[in-house]
């Protein structure tokens, strides 16, 4: 891990990183390594999960001295209850991202809005199947709202289980009804995790534990799948397209405006906006060439996905983004924003412009987005973006690299038209051992380790080992600034998965789309165990967040881990001060849902770590290696 800022090498892999951040030192701009220096040493109490602030009779610290809380609360309660908010934070964010999603759909079926539109309908008609939804002579309308009420079932109280649980292979589904976490509703599974967590409630560690579980599986099989399904309804079904990535995308002779956050209702009008004819005559009496349009983390990965918009960068990137002094406007939905964005914003020419109620910015100008004016509002803040251009110093402008070139769009429906329509190329693909497994590199950026460093080398090391790499989320960056986004990066790989992508064309690292498309991994692993009639666990899969840093990676995991399948996180959770927590985590869990978490910082060792379960899984299988 990154110790010291001065030695700036060693904080990033990435020259434009590096570049970005010796310019922010020269320019006296803090970064989050700065900050990261001043809050450390971090409190031991609150690394190891051992501090509880649920009362004001505390709050508690627990050491040796002092092993009880005033209530009597022992370390294994308090580590389970303060884990169990956490993960109820993320799976709130996705969720209510999801939740969104069923408004703007629902919206749009009731005709409240006519700046949104079904864009995949035959998709809509099918999930509408899938779900038991009558479509035959029906109107498209229609169906969209019987649809959106369906969806709604999923957050609330009255059903005993979400509307995709039929997606989960019969075995699996078992296993929860016999631990009693099949996911009944988002909003109930939430709020019963806050309830459990209140003073005096549940006082035993694994069972607010296994509850966590159930919220997860509601996150990952409700919240975030119908977050992926309807947007893709909304804005497109990806796929395979190509674009670009790095700081490079961003163009000295244009007005560059960033899009960031996670959902793709306001950054799809944003695109609109900035190929208005009228805008761009405005932009080019402002002395701009053009107005040039990236994305940073999901949002980007979003329009990256769906319409090959470039990405300026992950995580760690977005404060440097602004660093290069090119940036005109930034405009964010919500989740995994740095506050720090409107102060190094004000050191530039940069506006800062928010659009949720939810998520606003002291010191960012606030433009409501709502279903009915969405693309009014995007038109007014494209044309703040211009009205900066002047304000811009070229002489203060550095854009560090050119931009490298990547594929994207794999959603399940591409991989499954590549494949010819049926997933048997890929079971036999499988059971050959040219794919001898599939992992899921998802996940965020962490300032305490070099800026993806884990991420490139953790999937550079599986592809070698002829392991299949899907990305989602921050580490889509990484891999495609490693240049392991394109069909010519089967030659980083094993010889048998090298010729499986050559045959296909395809790259041999796969990017499925943003933090809430890692149900589009859920979705895959179900129908290819579906397919062989047995449980996800005995699929030779796994999943891992090396750098990560959110609550939503960690609900991400356990909800992996729910449903079967093995997770690495390149560091644990705050919950080291419990080992019956721990134990529960990297072993007991795989007894009862037949996954587990394993932790290990180094990449290297966790693709050894990873390959071992996969090989395992593989002779369960009777797959030879
Ligand atoms: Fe302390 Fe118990 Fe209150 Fe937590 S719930 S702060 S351990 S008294
Ligand atoms: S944006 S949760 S830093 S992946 Fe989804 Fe990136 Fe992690 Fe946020």
């Amino acid at each position: 891990m990154a110790e010291t800022k001065k030695d700036i090498k060693a904080l990033s892999v990435w020259d434009d990183a590096q570049k970005m951040l010796e310019k922010a030192e020269r320019e006296g701009i803090e970064t989050a390594w700065d900050r990261l220096l001043q809050q450390r040493p971090h409190c031991k109490f609150g690394d190891s999960g051992v501090c509880c602030r649920i009362c004001t009779m505390g709050p508690c610290r627990i050491s040796k001295k002092s092993p009880l809380g005033v209530c009597g609360a022992d370390a294994d309660v308090i580590v389970a209850r303060n884990f169990g908010r956490f993960l109820a934070g993320g799976a709130a964010g996705h969720s209510d991202h999801g939740r969104d999603c069923i408004e703007a759909f629902h919206a749009v079926a009731y005709g409240h809005t006519q700046d949104y539109v079904i864009s995949d309908s035959e998709k809509m008609v099918r999930i509408a199947q899938e779900l038991g939804i009558k479509t035959d002579g029906r109107d498209l309308m229609d169906i969209a709202r019987d649809l959106s009420e369906e969806f709604l079932e999923s957050f609330g109280s009255r059903r005993h289980e979400v509307a995709f649980v039929k997606r989960v292979p019969e075995v699996q589904r078992k296993k929860w009804q016999e631990l009693g976490i099949v996911p009944r509703g988002v909003d109930r599974e939430i709020t019963e995790m806050m309830h459990r967590t209140h003073m005096g409630c549940d006082n035993d560690a694994p069972n607010t534990l296994l509850h966590g579980l159930r919220m997860c599986l509601a996150d990952g099989w409700a919240g975030s799948m119908i977050a992926t399904e309807l947007s893709d309804i909304l804005f497109g079904t990806p796929k395979p397209r190509t674009s670009k990535v790095n700081l490079g995308v961003l163009k000295k002779d244009q007005v560059n405006i960033l899009v960031h956050g996670h959902n793709p209702i306001v950054s799809e009008k944003i695109l609109e906006a900035v190929q208005d004819p009228d805008l761009v005559a405005l932009a080019k009496e402002k002395g701009a060439s053009g107005i040039n349009l990236a994305g940073l983390c999901c949002t980007g990965n979003e329009l990256m996905m769906r319409k090959g918009i470039p990405m300026a960068g992950n995580h760690l990137m977005t404060e440097l983004a602004i660093v290069t002094g090119a940036v005109e406007l930034i405009i964010v939905d919500y989740q995994c924003i740095m506050p720090s964005l409107v102060q190094v914003g004000k050191c530039y020419h940069t506006k800062m412009v928010t659009t949720a109620d939810k998520a606003r910015f002291t010191g960012a100008e606030h433009v409501r987005f709502d279903m009915a004016n969405g693309l009014e509002q995007a038109k007014k803040v494209v044309r703040m973006a211009i009205e900066r251009y002047p304000l811009r110093n070229q002489e203060r402008v550095e854009i560090p690299s050119s931009p490298v070139e990547l594929m994207t769009g794999f959603s399940v429906e591409a991989i499954l038209d590549l494949l010819g329509g049926s997933l048997t190329p890929l079971i036999e693909a499988i059971k050959a051992g040219n794919i001898r497994g599939a992992v899921g590199i998802v996940g965020c950026n962490n300032p305490k380790y070099q800026h993806d460093y884990c991420n490139l080398n953790l999937t550079r090391e599986l592809i070698k080992r002829d392991i299949l790499v899907i990305v989602t989320g921050c580490v889509t960056v990484a891999a495609g600034k490693g240049g392991l986004l394109v069909p010519e990066a089967a030659k980083e790989a094993g010889s048998k998965l090298q010729a499986v992508c050559q045959a296909l064309q395809i790259p041999p690292v796969l990017h499925m789309g943003s933090c809430v498309d890692n149900a589009r991994i859920l979705q895959l692993a179900a129908l290819l165990a579906n397919e062989l009639g047995v449980s996800i666990s005995d699929l030779p899969l796994a999943a891992s967040s090396p750098e990560w840093y959110s609550e939503k990676a960690a609900t991400i995991g356990t909800y992996a881990v729910a449903s079967g399948i093995f997770t690495h996180l390149g560091h644990p959770p705050n919950i080291t001060g419990s080992q019956t927590v721990v134990d529960l985590a990297l072993k007991g869990l795989d007894d009862l849902v037949g996954a587990c978490f394993c932790i290990e910082p180094d990449p290297f060792k966790a693709a050894e770590l990873i390959d071992r379960r996969i090989t395992q899984k593989r002779r369960a299988l009777g797959l030879s290696d």
